[in-house]
């Protein structure tokens, strides 16, 4: 016995040396490429008009038309499928491919539940009427729009009526194909290997692919995660040599490349396209199961015969999956604010998060007891730096036990948490999902006995190796799982927690360090005889859910959780928060961060980041302030690093540094009623509060391709500094706007690339004319001693010296808002008035919420009058106009026409007239 536990103990060294030795950089064949993994080679091998099914049966069924899908010359006996088509409000088609259950598959194919929202479900149009016409049918969609299955050869399109322009296809170019499951019989060898591990593969292949066309696309966006462009590009094609596909399949990567189409910790299996002559247009498949897509470059069907619409233009690309059913959705769009809120409709919107974790956060692996705890709290005080939340990573455990804390080093987590909250601090502590193998552990104790771990193929309870050596893994598929799950966390049980405790989701891929390419092998089995490989991609959002879910419950429903998550599959937004995992402290990946972070916010997980500073290595300096300049600008604000770094607080890199982090995390703090009321608005809507500039700029072409800047919100735009010693950046302002630069207010004229010089205080961050801004000034300690601080306004005046803006506020942390408690403001500024008028809903039932909160401060930005005083009514006030500073930062004067101490409150009704 004692031998087996120093073998364990031993291998267990192995495993852990190759996971954490950092000089190695990515380890590529760790990881399957196309080639290596049969379904995508088969399908990437498969020539257009591959697919010989015909579409025929047409009946309606419940509301759906559905049809049969056979191969008319196929004698083998091989079953039909089954097509439906469900049509939704605004313009949104959902498509089915499933086996025929009459012809008993060996078992159901995996269709994921959870994700889809039941609010969308019952906006289902209830079909009533088609038409036929010759090989075709017809289904109205939405206005302007419809639906048609061609019969021969099969093929499924959305078009504009009347013009017939084609916006998306599915199956023109014949590649559909779709590998029914099997029953084994003697002889049949199904496995696979790869490296010392075999797949059983049980039933057989089971992949499906087919191609999907986007009309009028000029590019396409999406499908995260990868480490890559905004724009996808083409991945297979002439000239494009040894390119893999963009694979999506959840894996924890070590030091991932800046520049890869491997699949990274999350999957979203949804695409956009954007280009001049359609719009945005967008396709969507509900799948957990590995998948692979190819962006094909055009000339790659030269070879075909097929001509698709050749005064149309056009991107193909071809979709992969190892397993589960077709059930995609095509969205129309035509703005790219309708296809991301179209998405939206159908797996949600983003949270609203907390308004303290909109803050800065401060995270390394690990702070090492309660002592250095204190210390970095204390020292972001000394230097007046705000922040909102502490993280402690995997060390403070007791030995990787989840839901423990190391007795030594963590001896009083509740006085260290409370004495954080009593500065208006919260702290993040780290749950993974390996369960220790350890009888005195009890939640592995509680989980053995319930059977609640996933089972390997033999059904006994998989084990593998992590953080905590020999561990399992709870089956998050089971709700009954993820309610004992979800109870973990009351402060009953998570004993030393407190309720400014919140959570961190690592390691959910789900990672394990001795699986198959560092996870769970694909034969492994989940509730409901699932193999692992038809839901692997969603085990870590099961996971999140799980965890968000313990947090709602432990606060009786009333508290906003905030849970970070690795891993990510549609809905993660309606959990909580994402970062991109272990990047690298490179300049090439702080690049690289942010269209990834627009791309995660384009397929609805706006509220993301990246580790500031870059996870593995040290930084050089200059590198680390760009980073917090870029970060302070992006949805999820966090500071991170390897416990093999160097420490690298602000206050570390002599004082003008410090200040320049400072100033870069006190912008930030600066713009939170800002973020705050985007973060509102993709909580309503789904539009991201990060955008690419496209998404603001549809109609402007030399925005499509940029991803060095983005804009928040509609209002500020951007633009990162991304090299060393740059003395100057290049920077595109979009046409048809005055562009003011953020520090100074000089103009800009948009619709043109200029060389802006900089210098390390700040990377160019311009408002838009037209807008008005929010902000809150006075620089405090964090997100609560900010509450009652008065509000500046910053109207930035159009070419007809008109602007609006919004402004949202609420409690920050509860569910009232949900009852009405909150306070929404659209501000107009146009002929010199400026009023606040009121955008919520005036409800004489639940909660509402007040606040005395005054505006200060009105700065005016390009606006040509001189007026000599601004009158307030109804209170007939009249404030001073003078040309003060624009106070952003520190020692920067820049004389605009401020309206000085008009504190009308914000939650008044008021105008004010300039004279
Ligand atoms: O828990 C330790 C780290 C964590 O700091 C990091 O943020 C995660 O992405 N974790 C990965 C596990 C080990 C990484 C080498």
């Amino acid at each position: 016995m004692r031998s087996i536990v120093v073998l364990h103990n031993f291998i267990f060294l192995l495993l852990l040396l190759s996971h954490l030795n950092s000089v190695s950089s990515w380890k590529k064949e760790e990881f399957r490429n196309c080639n290596q993994t049969p379904f995508c080679k088969r399908a990437r091998s498969r020539k257009p008009q591959h697919c010989k099914l015909i579409a025929t049966d047409v009946t309606m069924d419940d509301g759906d038309l559905t049809a049969k899908l056979i191969n008319p010359d196929d004698n083998s006996g091989s079953n039909p499928l089954i097509l439906s088509l469900t049509v939704y409000q605004n313009g949104i088609l959902r498509m089915k491919i499933d086996e025929d259950p009459s012809h008993n598959p060996p078992k159901k194919r995996f269709q994921v539940p959870d994700v889809i929202l039941p609010e969308f479900e019952s906006t289902k149009l209830w079909l009533q009427r088609y038409s036929i016409d010759g090989d075709s049918v017809f289904v109205y969609l939405f206005d302007g729009y419809e639906a048609v299955v061609r019969s021969d050869p099969f093929e499924v399109f959305v078009r504009e009526q009347g013009s017939g322009k084609r916006v998306l296809s599915f199956n023109s170019h014949g590649l559909f194909d779709f590998e029914q499951l099997l029953v084994k019989k003697e002889g049949d060898d199904w496995e696979e290997r790869f490296r010392s591990h075999t797949d059983s593969r049980p039933y057989g292949p089971q992949s499906i692919s087919f191609d999907v066309s986007f009309y009028g696309a000029d590019f396409v966006y999406g499908i995260p995660e990868h480490a890559t462009s905004l724009s996808l590009k083409p991945t297979n094609g002439p000239g494009i040599e040894e390119s893999e596909p963009y694979r999506l399949f959840n894996l924890d990567v070590f030091e991932y490349l800046h520049e890869s189409p491997f699949g990274l910790y999350g999957s979203i299996p949804f695409m956009l396209s954007h280009g001049k002559s359609h719009g945005t247009s967008g396709f969507f498949w509900l799948n957990a199961a590995e998948m692979q897509i190819d962006v094909l470059g055009s000339g790659w069907d030269a070879e075909s015969s097929i001509v698709l619409h050749p005064d149309q233009k056009r991107i193909d690309t071809l979709w992969m999956s190892e397993a589960g059913i077709v059930d995609a959705f095509f969205f129309i769009g035509p703005k790219p604010k309708d296809v991301v809120k179209q998405y939206a409709s159908v797996t949600g919107t983003s949270a609203l998060p907390q308004l303290f974790s909109t803050g800065y956060h401060q995270c390394r692996w690990n702070y090492r007891d309660e002592e250095d705890v204190k210390n970095v709290d204390s020292k972001f005080d000394e230097h007046d730096i705000p922040y909102d939340v502490l993280w402690l990573d995997i060390e403070h455990t007791d030995g990787k036990r989840y839901f423990t804390w190391d007795k030594v080093s963590f001896p009083n987590p509740e006085e260290m948490q409370k004495d954080l909250a009593s500065r208006g601090r919260r702290m993040v502590t780290i749950v993974d999902p390996h369960i220790k193998r350890d009888d005195n552990y009890r939640i592995h104790k509680e989980a053995t006995k319930n059977g609640y771990y996933v089972k390997d193929a033999s059904g006994k309870d998989y084990d593998g190796w992590c953080w905590s050596g020999s561990s399992s893994y709870p089956d998050m598929l089971n709700p009954e799982i993820r309610s004992w799950w979800a109870d973990k966390f009351a402060y009953t049980e998570y004993i030393g927690s407190t309720p400014s405790l919140y959570i961190w989701n690592d390691m959910n891929e789900p990672s394990v360090f001795n699986g198959p390419e560092v996870t769970m092998p694909r034969d492994a089995l989940h509730y409901g005889n699932i193999e692992h490989r038809e839901l692997h991609n969603a085990y870590g959002y099961y996971y999140h859910m799980a965890t968000s879910e313990g947090l709602l419950k432990r606060e009786g429903g009333k508290d906003r959780p905030f849970v970070l998550s690795r891993a990510f599959f549609p809905g993660t937004q309606r959990y909580g928060t994402v970062w991109t995992g272990d990047n690298t402290a490179e300049w090439e990946q702080l690049r690289v961060s942010v269209p990834m972070i627009l791309t995660l916010g384009l397929t609805g997980i706006t509220f993301a980041g990246a580790d500031v500073g870059g996870f593995f290595g040290n930084p050089d300096t200059e590198l680390l302030v760009r980073w917090y300049q870029v970060a302070a600008y992006l949805p999820f604000f966090r500071g991170h690093a390897h416990h093999d770094t160097k420490r690298r607080e602000p206050w570390l890199f002599g004082e003008h540094n410090t200040e320049l982090m400072r100033d870069a995390i006190r912008v930030r703090y600066t713009f939170l009623p800002y973020f705050y009321t985007l973060f509102r608005e993709a909580n309503v809507t789904g539009v991201p509060v990060a955008r690419p500039l496209w998404m603001e700029f549809p109609y402007d072409e030399a925005t499509f391709n940029n991803d060095e800047a983005f804009m928040v919100g509609n209002g500020l735009l951007v633009q990162g500094v991304y090299t060393q010693h740059a003395k100057d950046v290049t920077v595109y302002l979009p046409r048809d706007y005055t562009w003011y630069e953020l520090k100074t207010g000089t103009a800009y004229k948009g619709g043109k690339t200029q060389k802006m010089e900089v210098t390390d205080a700040d990377i160019p961050v311009f408002q838009r004319s037209g807008t008005i801004i929010p902000r809150k000034d006075r620089f405090r300690r964090s997100t609560v001693q900010m509450e009652n601080d008065p509000y500046t306004l910053v109207i930035a005046v159009d070419a007809s010296g008109a602007a609006e803006g919004e402004l949202y506020i609420d409690d920050g942390k509860s569910y009232e808002f949900k009852q009405g408690a909150y306070i929404h403001r659209h501000f107009m500024f146009s002929n010199g008035k400026l009023t606040s008028a009121n955008l919520a809903p005036l409800t004489s039932f639940g909660t509402k919420f007040l606040s005395d909160c005054t505006i200060e401060r009105i700065i005016l930005l390009g606006y040509s009058s001189k007026p000599k005083s601004a009158h307030i009514e109804p209170s007939n006030h009249v404030a001073d106009i003078e040309f003060g500073p624009l106070q952003i930062r520190s020692g920067v004067r820049s004389s605009v026409l401020t309206i000085r101490k008009p504190n009308v409150r914000v939650s008044d009704d008021w105008t004010i007239n300039l004279l």
